[in-house]
């Protein structure tokens, strides 16, 4: 532990060093070729371009292996979270070309969600306390899995400001479902998925009294404050989280932080790290240690182990109490049953990630130079001797395994270690915020024997650019990674853009981990420019099976045939019933069907639209203005909008995307009467 406590000395510096400067060191750029040098057996156009640009010859490998040529498509996509945008990015890999940003707890009107549409249905689905909440910060995004393989129909997120899941159906890439969780205001550790997506979870992060209820943070913090940890039970036929089938466990005011869950030989477990086994509640304008060392505190935290299929039989037999409609498993019953273990994890810990085949988990202390790794085969055996006789407790009464009957093995890696992937050849890489840097090392066990090295040891270590946070990797939480490619999902980008002012943007890095060895390369830098994002998944693109139009007339909401639904414009029609008026529309290139909405003010307007297109890409937008109203009308789509006509005036609606030679001229008036 004296190691640690010198280490973990260490890491406060170097984050006050990089605090104060505001800049890490950066790496030496490369160096030009020179002419006529490490450019030969390119061809002399190709020689020439080198040159002149100052490329070496890691650039032109980098260059080779990430550009695209028009038509080709990427390998691989990864569904990254979009931090504050509260919305999800697709982007290809390795060309690293931004694909889509997926509206999920933001209106974003490309996509007419937000704005009219049913898109408005369901963002009013994550409300909290009644009030409509137009944004999230989204982590951890989780593709659907099946038997530990991502099978590229769902992805699911969390939005940790306002503790809510998204559910986005991958044959649109659009978003379904925005769930509250009743228990928590705030969460982190999710969203992940059992592997066969049985549940989504959704971890907590910091404590709060249930239902976020009025507590006092000081006085009630042990009595009252509390985390929850919720099972969301996914039903795929529907598409939809159904809340009836899911349950919650309740956990000590711990800040629990990551979650992952077992699989093969762990399935049925998850694991997550916490915090503030401390308990500090802050207060410094009071002369009380600030949060950041209050819970920095102790030399160890705890290791959260669950065994979910435990409590879900716990769930099934009713031993669960209910707040607010969600059932939940008391800490009293998660200790004494069997649900919920802990064993020590070092200095601040970040991360909790658990290796292809279930075998171990591994955690990151921030503030300690080392990983840890957990055998899960050891936890098992701590557990059974636990059962026979004298355990150890937490004061909430859940049994404490020791690190040394639970862990396998610690790799020093150096400063500020965060989070692991996995490849295909035995590898782990680790994100060292503090020394910007990414980690290759070797896994041991049955991992050995796949790459040359020893096992538990530090390979590479790759320079990043800069303060590496998450870190993925291609296919990197199935239980049969790729190995191509990981991606650094920087924090800070410093000197890498064109200057454009003080905000500035994300850098994620591509890097290659093609070959063994110490031959990890940095290929290329995006900028993420509109939010900080958090993780990110890659999945293979061949295993996406997207829709190219949506089948004529479907209710994109249900993903069903909608009753509102017309195929030509002989039937669009315009039918009053007293003060509500309700519209059939038809849209194809180039025209609205009617091109004429007579109204009057104060009448109740129900506007059904439906794209009779299934040619590829044809899309039309509905915007009227002075409405707020703006549509997305993808080939295929039907859609209804609601409103009270409660301006007069003539407003012209118009197609906002450029549909035809004729888009300009695809317009119509509605004429609302004073
Ligand atoms: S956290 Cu952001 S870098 Cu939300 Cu997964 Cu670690
Ligand atoms: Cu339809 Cu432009």
């Amino acid at each position: 532990m004296k190691k640690l406590l010198v280490f973990s000395i260490l890491g406060v510096v170097a984050m006050l060093l990089i605090v104060a400067c505001g800049n890490p060191v950066p790496t030496p750029a490369g160096q030009p070729t020179a002419p006529g040098g490490s450019t030969a057996g390119l061809p002399a156009d190709a020689a020439a371009v080198a040159t002149e640009r100052g490329l070496t010859p890691d650039d032109i490998y980098a260059a080779l292996r990430t550009f695209t040529p028009s038509g080709q498509l990427d390998p691989y996509i990864m569904i990254a979270s979009g931090g504050q945008s509260g919305q999800l990015l697709a982007i290809g890999v390795p060309s690293m070309r931004l694909l889509k940003t997926i509206a999920v707890f933001t209106p974003e009107p490309w996509q007419g969600f937000g704005f009219g549409g049913s898109g408005n249905t369901i963002l009013e689905g994550g409300k909290v306390n009644d009030k409509d909440i137009l944004w999230g910060d989204t982590h951890h995004p989780a593709l659907s899995e099946t038997a530990g393989e991502y099978d590229g129909q769902f992805v699911f997120i969390n939005d940790k400001a306002n503790a809510r899941v998204a559910v986005i159906d991958l044959r649109d890439f659009a978003t379904k479902q925005i769930i509250k969780n009743p228990l928590g205001i705030v969460d982190h550790g999710g969203s992940f998925v059992t592997p066969n997506t049985e549940y989504v979870i959704e971890g907590p992060q910091y404590a709060q009294p249930i239902g976020w209820e009025y507590g006092d943070v000081v006085q009630d913090y042990k009595t009252k404050f509390r985390g929850y940890l919720t099972m969301w039970k996914f039903d795929r036929a529907t598409g939809r989280i159904d809340p009836a089938q899911s349950f919650s466990v309740e956990l000590p005011p711990y800040f629990q932080d990551l979650c992952d869950a077992g699989k093969k030989v762990s399935e049925g477990w998850l694991f997550c790290n916490s915090f503030n086994t401390e308990m500090a509640t802050g207060g410094v304008e009071d002369g009380n240690p600030p949060f950041e060392s209050g819970t920095a505190k102790n030399d160890t935290d705890y290791l959260h182990i669950m065994n979910w299929k435990k409590a879900e039989e716990l769930f099934k037999a009713g031993k669960t109490e209910t707040f607010n409609g969600m059932k939940y498993i008391t800490l009293d019953t998660a200790a004494k049953e069997g649900v919920l273990y802990f064993t020590p994890e070092p200095k601040s810990p970040h991360g909790a990630d658990v290796t292809p085949g279930g075998e171990y988990v591994v955690v990151g202390g921030k503030l300690d130079p080392h990983v840890t790794i957990y055998s899960f085969d050891k936890m098992q055996q701590a557990i059974a001797a636990l059962n026979e006789g004298s355990a150890t407790k937490d004061e909430f009464g859940v049994p404490v395994l020791t690190l040394d009957s639970t862990m396998e093995a610690q790799v020093e890696l150096g400063l500020g270690p965060l989070h692991t992937v996995y490849d295909d050849k035995g590898y782990a890489y680790t994100s060292l915020f503090l020394d910007s840097a990414v980690a290759r090392w070797t896994l041991g066990g049955p991992y050995q024997g796949l790459h040359p090295e020893e096992p538990w040891t530090l390979v590479q270590k790759l320079p990043v650019q800069y303060n590496i946070g998450h870190i993925a990797a291609a296919e990197g939480d199935t239980a049969s990674p790729d190995g191509n490619y990981v991606v650094a999902l920087n924090k800070w980008s410093i000197d890498r853009f064109a200057n454009i002012g003080p905000l500035l943007p994300q850098n994620f890095q591509l890097v290659d981990t093609s070959k063994t060895g110490d031959q990890m390369k940095v290929l290329y830098d995006m900028p993420i420019g509109n939010a900080e994002p958090h993780y990110a998944q890659i999945i293979k693109a061949d295993k996406l099976k997207a829709w190219e139009v949506y089948p004529l007339g479907t209710n994109t909401e249900t993903m069903l045939p909608d009753p509102n639904a017309i195929t030509s414009p002989d039937q669009a029609k315009i039918v009053r019933n007293g003060k509500n008026v309700e519209i059939w529309m038809t849209v194809v290139r180039s025209h609205f069907t009617p091109e004429h909405v007579r109204i009057k003010k104060g009448d109740h307007v129900t506007w059904h639209f439906s794209n009779i297109e299934q040619t590829r890409d044809a899309t039309h937008g509905f915007a009227l203005p002075g409405y707020n109203i703006n549509l997305s009308l993808e080939p295929g789509k039907t859609e209804t909008i609601e409103f009270d006509a409660d301006k007069d005036g003539t407003f012209a609606y118009y197609c906002t995307e450029f549909c035809s030679a004729l888009h300009l001229e695809m317009l119509g008036y509605m004429m609302v009467e004073p």
